[in-house]
């Protein structure tokens, strides 16, 4: 529960390994890479609880979303980035932008890459931007479940990349699968290894500081994805647009956006099927989340270009 931190601790505590408290530690750590390597999956299975949303179409992450992890030994807050890409529109144009301005001011880069894939050009765009970076660099070999294991070529590029750069840098790299959970603790110790001391950020009790509204429109963003297809998840953008909380039972207004009439019906689905299954899906995510009953209403509205319109993407903040 998004509200309820004792469950996420205990069950944290127990998969880390006990090291002697020492002084205080704090840092953060940005969590970057090109798009749907699992920097969300990882973020969350760090955290033991879901703060951040997953799909397998690009971009599904459109914010900085901050995921706060205190234990014994420290805190280190992590940085869910939007993942990189090649874009096309202002949208995609604007969160790389975010992304790759999040390697700066924070005091470990976790860069995440897809190991079951042949690096690509944005993996090599990654490299050479963390190349000469002074902080740590801890380079996450993930998807390790899968069967096809391309760690060597990530280790053959990162030399090539050194080499032509003139830079000694040697980053730690960490095996993990961020979806079964695989490498976590020699993670988690890598990263406290390399956490400066210093007093927690956030109070021990918050897991994040995603603003409310944002991770609901999230959540019901989600589940739309889940069941569209093609170029359409990147034209859907959800607005909460009133929240009224009673005790047992919030009752949330969400307009979903989209920038045609065409898709407008294939959003509602046959008989409001589909949306009617986005609805219950997102009320259960969402009970789970808040531990508290929900009550959604969606509207579906046509914005004729939303993607290009600043306001609307401000209005989001994805600008
Ligand atoms: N097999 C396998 N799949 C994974 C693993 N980690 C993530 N995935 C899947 O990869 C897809 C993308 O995961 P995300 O966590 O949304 O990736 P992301 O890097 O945050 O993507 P963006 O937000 O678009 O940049 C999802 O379908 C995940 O279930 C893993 O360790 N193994
Ligand atoms: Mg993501």
């Amino acid at each position: 529960m998004l509200s309820g931190q004792a469950v996420v601790k205990t069950a944290l505590m127990t998969e880390t390994t006990a090291e002697p408290q020492g002084p205080e530690k704090a840092g953060i750590v940005s969590i970057v890479g090109r798009t749907n390597v699992g920097k969300s999956t990882l973020a969350n299975h760090l955290l033991g609880e879901k703060v951040s949303i997953v799909s397998d179409t690009v971009q599904t992450t459109r914010n900085l979303i901050r995921a706060i992890l205190t234990e014994p030994r420290g805190q280190i807050v992590f940085l869910d980035t939007p993942g990189v890409h090649k874009a096309k529109g202002d949208l995609g144009k604007n969160l790389n932008k975010a992304a790759r301005s999040a390697i700066h001011g924070v005091d470990a880069i976790l860069l995440v890459v897809d190991a079951s894939a042949k690096p690509a050009l944005e993996d090599d765009g990654w490299f050479r931007r963390i190349a000469r970076e002074e902080v740590p660099c801890i380079i996450a070999l993930n998807k390790s479940d899968l069967h096809s294991d391309r760690s060597a070529d990530y280790k053959a590029l990162w030399q090539e990349i050194c080499e032509e750069k003139e830079s000694g840098a040697v980053p730690v790299w960490a095996s993990v699968s961020a979806l079964h959970g695989n490498g976590m603790t020699a993670l988690l110790d890598t990263l406290f290894k390399n956490t400066p001391e210093g007093p927690p950020l956030f109070p021990d009790d918050i897991l994040t500081d995603y603003p409310r509204k944002l991770n609901m429109a999230d959540v019901i963003r989600e589940k739309l994805v889940y069941r569209l297809h093609s170029e359409l998840p990147h034209a859907i953008a959800v607005w909460i647009e009133n929240i009224d909380e009673q005790e047992k039972k919030w009752t949330v207004d969400a307009i979903i956006y989209v920038e045609r009439h065409s898709q407008k019906g294939i959003v509602i689905g046959e008989k409001g099927r589909l949306l009617k299954w986005v609805r219950e899906q997102a009320e259960k995510e969402l009970y789970e989340m808040y531990g508290v009953r929900f009550k959604l209403t969606l509207w579906v509205k046509v914005e004729k270009n939303w993607r290009k319109n600043v306001w609307m993407l401000k209005k989001f903040g994805y600008a």
